[in-house]
């Protein structure tokens, strides 16, 4: 007879549930449901939840999920929860980069305590271009990685990585655009996935939501190793819609602008368009230590949340 049992949430799909079971050896996955008061909410769970499971004769599964435990953080999109590294996924060219969407989501990344990771893909198809973002972000102080799952570049930088530091049951999530090729990233790190990919909409260079829904796999049977998230493609990340964070707390996500600031002429300077003899950032910004994409996006996210915050 089944005892309770520790374990976490690895896919969901309509009210089911596929729970990777904490066994110390080689993990054992079930499918259940969720008890009637977890049931209601369906907010209330998500892949990467760390549930406990417990037996009920009465489900046609015999065991339902029974409780949550307490997250260390979640997102929105994708909708995970738990996570400790967020690769940040965009490509060279094909489809091209929405950087404004890449900034909010390292924002959001750096507010949930959760280490971004920039990955760029396809450097195949537009090389210079592929070192250039890499630069950006690494002199911003984050963490890049050029690849192609092409023609291999990067390819065994990345898996040395992740085999470093996403261990020990840590999680790490792929997020980013339809077609960017998460899928076959992950699928040339670790082949033993053989997740599904397509071709991106030649029209209009687009990705086809090949991916559907959020899946965890295990890194490799060896338990000292880390879970892998695969996530459906996106575009838009909405901050007049869903509240991340406010905009006092904007400036803490961006690690590149908050070291300049307090040192403006004004102690309120919002560091959006004040010129160089006022604004420290914009000091800093023309002597070449900020990056113009990232003031951009700073400047972007700090309007909406402005507007917000006026409503
Ligand atoms: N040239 C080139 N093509 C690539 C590379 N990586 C992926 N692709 C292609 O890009 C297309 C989309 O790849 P997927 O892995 O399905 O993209 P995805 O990001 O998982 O997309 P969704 O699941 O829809 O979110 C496929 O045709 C891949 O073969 C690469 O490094 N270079
Ligand atoms: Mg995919
Ligand atoms: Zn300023």
């Amino acid at each position: 007879m089944l005892e309770k049992k520790h374990g976490r949430i690895v896919k969901g799909l309509g009210g089911l549930f596929e729970i990777r079971i904490d066994t110390g050896s080689a993990p054992e996955r079930i499918s259940c449901r969720a008890k009637g008061n977890l049931k209601r909410d369906e907010e209330k769970l998500l892949v990467g939840d760390l549930v406990t499971v417990a037996c009920d004769t009465d489900t046609p599964d015999g065991v339902v999920i029974s409780e949550v435990m307490e997250r260390k953080n979640a997102l929105i999109r994708p909708p995970l929860s738990n996570l400790d590294y967020l690769f940040i996924v965009f490509a060279a060219a094909k489809p091209s980069p929405v950087i404004d969407t890449v900034d909010k989501l390292i924002s959001i990344a750096e507010y949930s305590g959760i280490t971004p990771v920039v990955v760029i893909t396809k450097s195949d198809t537009q090389k210079s271009a592929a070192a250039e973002y890499a630069e950006i972000y690494r002199r911003s102080g984050f963490i890049a990685f050029v690849t192609s799952s092409e023609d291999g570049e990067g390819i065994a930088a990345l898996s040395e990585y992740i085999n470093n530091e996403v261990r020990d049951g840590r999680l790490a999530a792929f997020a980013g655009a339809s077609g960017v090729g998460k899928s076959t990233l992950m699928n040339a790190l670790f082949p033993s996935l053989s997740l599904a990919t397509s071709e991106i909409s030649r029209k209009i260079e687009r990705g086809r939501h090949t991916t559907r829904h959020v899946e965890i796999f295990d890194i490799s049977s060896d338990p000292n190793t880390g879970l892998l998230a695969d996530t459906p493609g996106f575009s838009l990340i909405d901050f007049a819609r869903f509240d991340f964070f406010s905009l006092d707390e904007l400036l803490s996500t961006f690690r590149d602008i908050s070291p300049y600031t307090g040192k403006c002429r004004y102690v309120d300077c919002a560091h959006v368009g004040e010129g160089v003899d006022e604004c420290a950032v914009a000091r800093a910004a023309a002597e070449g230590k900020i990056c113009p994409s990232r003031l951009e996006s700073y400047r972007s996210i700090y309007r909406v949340l402005k507007e917000k915050k006026n409503y």
